[in-house]
């Protein structure tokens, strides 16, 4: 474990989170750090990759110091072992977004057919650039266009098409190494079968194989799964503009009729942000005494309504057991993805409602009122309509709210960003030019309780900024910053002189938030276009990516295509493959010669900073730009 859970260790860099852990242990409930604790010490082989339950002549085990066993009841040894288990890893959080991102496309395949009421389109311009880069006629009415576009997209899923229209964004350089490589994605849904085909027993032995496969996997999903989830969010829900609002437990209010979003998806989010509009609900709150409804988010299905409707961020991962503690939650609504199974529990404890919507997620203790497109409407409003009443439930002896919120500006789409440049990027390039940002760092990815919680992010993205070097955030990480306050134009005080004056100048915050995790296919547009920009290929930019507290899937299948585009990756915690050199070296050197991009990893984020610079300054120098 990189960082072992100890009771003598602040769990925590924020006094919301501490105040609330401390309520939770006096009322002798359990949350996540505990049950870290409980399954001290981890097991070893896990950690290494060396276990494998893939079939059931096993489970099996290799010895890491070179004892029997050495390879498990089929034969395999240690390197088909870690990268059988990291290629699944990778091809489950793949299929995690992508089936979100399937979601999207049925939402806006019912739209165009007048099925699903509680939607619509909101950015016809998004809808009519899609459509034309996936050939659909222009002259068609929206409907019938968002038709085709659904469907034009269903395909992208199958197996008859063969490529993915979004890798035409990229420059034919990096198409070209993939080609080289054989890692260019086919198709989204044959991508991830194929690799849970290949990691079957007695398929593919062959490690580098394996791994080859599932880098082009995690491409199915950075240009596939993942960015038709965005896209097409975007396309219903609008796409997103700078906004301002509020960050912490703190958003939680004492006297208003809470609702928490959690999950991922902003397909049932925003039919109770509807419902939450509605003039009877609100005066049938005050009849009870509340003085509103009150809308909060959490993980990522909080980014989403955040960066479109402004409604402020209760937390990230380690947060969402915190929220119920509490006591002020009338309601959690989930949909899927890093919700825990806990929170039936820690909701019992309290009048607070636990909510599952969605029919792929059920959870202990939840409720279960499974949303479609066509009764999405009529849910919301009944997931309001019943929050309202259970206001009356509430005990407000058991209520603690411990901070104030912090404020913050989201919603940096790419469309933000270029439009605030004034159309074309050329000022960012030429301030990179310059060398008064020096490059733009991607920090993403989640929480884990090995890390003291946001300890990563934060260290990492002030000694970056610091650095003069522009942070993009999604996801969890983007709670992080922004409840350490690097969200508001002030935060431009904590950046490198040439940051500062950029950030100034255009009115912005040093850390830009575009969104939740299947949102860094935003940070991958961008670079795809400013690489198009300036005529070179990803890996030649100075930029990189970080994951300093993940623990995802998903966040496995991000970093894979990160890589894969170019883009140098360090993460924070050691993913399962030390039990194999040959699976480490791969990652750790092997993919710079045929990608032009590595993983790094380290847990000390002081120290990632330091290889961050480091690669930023030597890409510089390799383009011929100034360099510290
Ligand atoms: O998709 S950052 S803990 S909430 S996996 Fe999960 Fe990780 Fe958070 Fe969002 Ni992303
Ligand atoms: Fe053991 Fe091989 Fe089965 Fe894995 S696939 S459990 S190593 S026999």
């Amino acid at each position: 474990m990189d960082h072992p859970a100890s009771p003598d260790k602040p769990l925590s860099i924020h006094p919301d989170t501490l105040a609330i852990v401390d309520k939770a242990r006096a009322e002798g409930l359990e949350t996540v750090w505990d049950r870290a604790a409980a399954q001290e010490p981890q097991c070893g082989f896990c950690e290494l990759g060396l276990s494998c339950r893939i079939c059931v002549m096993g489970p099996c085990r290799i010895d890491p110091f070179g004892d029997s066993p050495q390879r498990g009841i089929c034969g395999a040894d240690a390197h088909i072992m870690v990268a059988r288990n990291l290629a699944r890893m990778i091809a489950a959080g793949a299929a995690s977004h992508s089936d979100h991102g399937r979601d999207l496309v049925e939402t806006l395949l019912a739209v165009s057919e007048s099925r699903a009421p509680g939607y619509k389109i909101a950015d016809a311009a998004k809808l009519d650039r899609l459509a034309a880069e996936f050939g659909v006629a222009a002259e068609l009415a929206p409907l019938a266009k968002a038709k085709e576009l659904a469907l034009a997209m269903m395909e992208e899923y199958g197996i008859k098409k063969g490529y993915l229209t979004f890798t035409r964004r990229l420059p034919a350089a990096r198409l070209e190494k993939w080609r080289t490589l054989g890692i260019e994605p086919r198709g989204i849904d044959w991508e991830v079968t194929e690799m849970m085909h290949r990691t079957h027993m007695g398929v593919d032995n062959d490690p580098v194989n394996l791994l080859v496969q599932a880098l082009r996997v995690a491409l199915s999903d950075g240009w596939g799964g993942s960015m038709i989830a965005t896209e097409v969010s975007d396309i219903l829900f609008g796409t997103p503009q700078p906004v301002a609002s509020q960050v912490n437990l703190g958003v939680l209010k004492a006297d208003q009729v809470n609702i928490i979003l959690h999950g991922h998806s902003p397909l049932v989010s925003d039919t109770v942000a509807q419902a939450a509009q509605d003039p009877q609900l609100l005066a049938r709150a005050r009849e009870l005494g509340a003085a509103g409804l009150n809308l909060v988010g959490l993980c990522c299905t909080g980014n989403e309504v955040l960066m479109r409707r402004g409604i402020p961020m209760a937390g990230n991962h380690l947060v969402q057991e915190l929220a119920l503690v509490t006591g002020a939650v009338e309601a959690m609504v989930v949909d899927y993805q890093c919700i825990m199974p806990s929170l039936g529990d820690l909701a019992a404890c309290y009048h607070t409602k636990f909510y599952s919507t969605s029919p792929k997620a059920k959870f202990p203790g939840a409720t279960h009122l499974p949303f479609s497109p066509e009764n999405a409407q009529a849910l919301g409003r009944q997931l309001v309509a019943q929050a309202v009443e259970d206001f009356a439930r509430r005990r407000p002896e058991r209520v603690l709210i411990p901070v104030t919120p912090v404020s913050q500006i989201s919603g940096f789409s790419v469309e933000v960003i270029q439009t605030a440049l004034g159309g074309t990027w050329d000022p960012l390039l030429n301030a990179i030019k310059a060398g008064q940002v020096r490059g733009a760092v991607g920090v993403v990815g989640c929480n884990n309780p090995k890390v003291v919680h946001d300890y990563g992010h934060t260290t990492l993205t002030r000694k970056l900024i610091e650095a003069d070097i522009l942070i993009l955030d999604t996801g969890c990480a983007a709670v992080a910053h922004a409840k350490a306050g690097f969200k508001q134009l002030e935060a431009a005080a904590l950046a490198g002189p040439g940051l500062r004056a950029v950030c100034q100048a255009l009115g912005i915050p040093p850390v830009l938030h575009m969104g939740s995790c299947v949102d860094n296919t935003r940070i991958i547009n961008l670079v795809a276009a400013l690489a198009q920009a300036l005529g070179v290929d990803l890996d030649q930019l100075p930029v990189a990516a970080a994951a300093p507290e993940w623990y995802s899937e998903k966040a496995a299948t991000i970093a894979s295509y990160a890589v894969a585009c170019g883009i140098y990756t360090v993460l924070g915690v050691t993913p399962p493959v030390l039990g194999s050199s040959a699976v480490t070296d791969l990652l750790l050197n092997g993919l710079q010669g045929p990608l032009g991009a590595t993983f790094a990893v380290e847990p000390d984020p002081a120290k990632a900073a330091d290889l961050i610079i480091n690669h930023v300054e030597a890409k510089r120098r390799a383009l011929g730009l100034e360099a510290r």
